[in-house]
């Protein structure tokens, strides 16, 4: 019998073995230990005291030998069996021990060898954001230059591996923003075209990459919540209104709606009102601010009608101009004519030919401010919301 040294397994001058390998190797991997550690293993005795078996300790499972039992001489292969913990953003280096002992039943002779194995450090994790996602609400005005957001990542690579670069903002909408790739800061893009008009939020994605921008990607979804500032104004959904009083003058002969819409999202940027500006002399007439209704206050007598029409010629003048004025100088109205005239054509006003009256017509189509009617009016809309300094109507 000999005692139990190294030498009486292990052929091996070094007294450890030592083996470097990436990570995450497929389990069955073999590990290379190198030339200059031999893998033979022998028991100097004879027969049944020949027998040994090999086996790993302090090894959890990562790594198995083989074989696990060897008559006199064998040589082991070591292989990855499970590679949960061969991850070197745990670990950097993993050590067990090689163990030979005899298996007969008149000996217990055993020896052991200590085995390190390093790890190498592979690209295998992509970059990670700090939140689950980033959200930010921006006035759909917001200037080209504010800053929006700064997003981050980290990356438990080392070296180039977890080197993170911020490389796009995608998504409908994204083109309104930049993002500067070092640092993550995100701004709004010259040029942007934020329109709350068009979205309320914004779903974007945004990426990072490791190995500088061209390694494995991570992203997260940044929301961008818009909201809305008063850059619309109403506008008339037509330049001219004809309204026709009935032959009596007490009352139109169908309801006398203006309308104006404004396209600006929410109340109150898009609340209009209306209200006479023009040609309301007599104060014959009452334009409903929220409904746009035009009504008559009281009856209009011929007589009065004679005397409108001595003045005929300032209506016009003075409307047009009126008209123009505002367009160019104000974003929170719009203006519109509403001529009003009386239906004669369903009169007993023996006067006027079927052909006179459509001539009137026709003429009053080609001419806002129509001398020929009877009352030539303005109104304007208007909405609730605030001004803002620096915006003009889209119309
Ligand atoms: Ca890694
Ligand atoms: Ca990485
Ligand atoms: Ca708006
Ligand atoms: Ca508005």
């Amino acid at each position: 019998m000999v005692q139990p040294t190294l030498k009486h397994f292990f052929q091996n001058e070094y007294v450890c073995y030592i083996a470097t390998i990436d990570e995450n190797p497929e389990p069955g991997t073999v590990i290379n230990f190198g030339e200059q550690y031999s893998t033979r293993v022998k028991d100097e005795d004879i027969g049944k005291a020949g027998v040994f078996a090999l086996k790993l300790e302090n090894n959890n499972n990562t790594f198995e030998i083989s074989p696990t039992v060897a008559e006199r001489t064998a040589d082991f292969v070591v292989t990855v069996r499970d590679n949960a913990f061969i991850d070197y953003e745990r670990y950097k280096v993993l050590s067990f021990k090689i163990v030979a002992q005899e298996v007969g039943p008149a000996t217990n002779l055993s020896a052991s060898v200590p085995a390190t194995v390093y790890l190498r450090d592979v690209n295998d994790n992509p970059p990670i954001f700090d939140e689950v996602s980033y959200e930010v609400t921006l006035s759909e005005n917001v200037t080209a230059g504010s800053r929006v957001i700064q997003v981050h990542a980290t990356d438990k690579d080392t070296g180039v591996y977890g080197s993170i670069r911020y490389t796009s903002i995608t998504g409908e909408g994204s083109e309104a923003f930049t993002m500067d790739s070092q640092t993550g800061f995100i701004t709004v893009a010259m040029g942007s075209s934020l329109d709350r008009e068009v979205a309320a939020t914004l779903v974007l994605t945004v990426e990072a990459r490791d190995e500088n921008g061209n390694g494995n990607s991570g992203v997260v979804p940044l929301i961008v919540n818009l909201i809305d500032v008063n850059d619309n104004a109403p506008r008339f959904e037509k330049d001219v209104y004809d309204f026709m009083l009935n032959s009596d003058l007490t009352n139109f002969t169908s309801p006398a709606l203006v309308k104006a819409i404004d396209d600006d999202a929410e109340p109150p940027n898009n609340v209009v009102r209306y209200e006479l500006i023009h040609g309301n002399y007599e104060n014959k007439f009452y334009l409903n601010e929220t409904s746009g209704e035009l009504t008559l206050l009281s009856p209009i007598t011929k007589i009065r009608r004679k005397k409108q029409s001595s003045y005929e010629k300032l209506p016009k003048r003075v409307a047009t101009k009126f008209t123009k004025d505002q367009r160019e100088t104000q974003n929170d109205l719009s203006t519109v004519i509403a001529n009003v005239d009386v239906d004669e054509s369903s009169t007993n006003n023996r006067n006027l030919t079927k052909e006179t009256t459509t001539e009137v017509l026709k003429k009053r189509r080609r001419r806002a401010d129509d001398p020929d009617a009877l009352y030539t009016l303005t109104a304007r809309a208007y909405d609730l919301g605030k001004l803002i300094e620096g915006y003009f109507s889209r119309r």
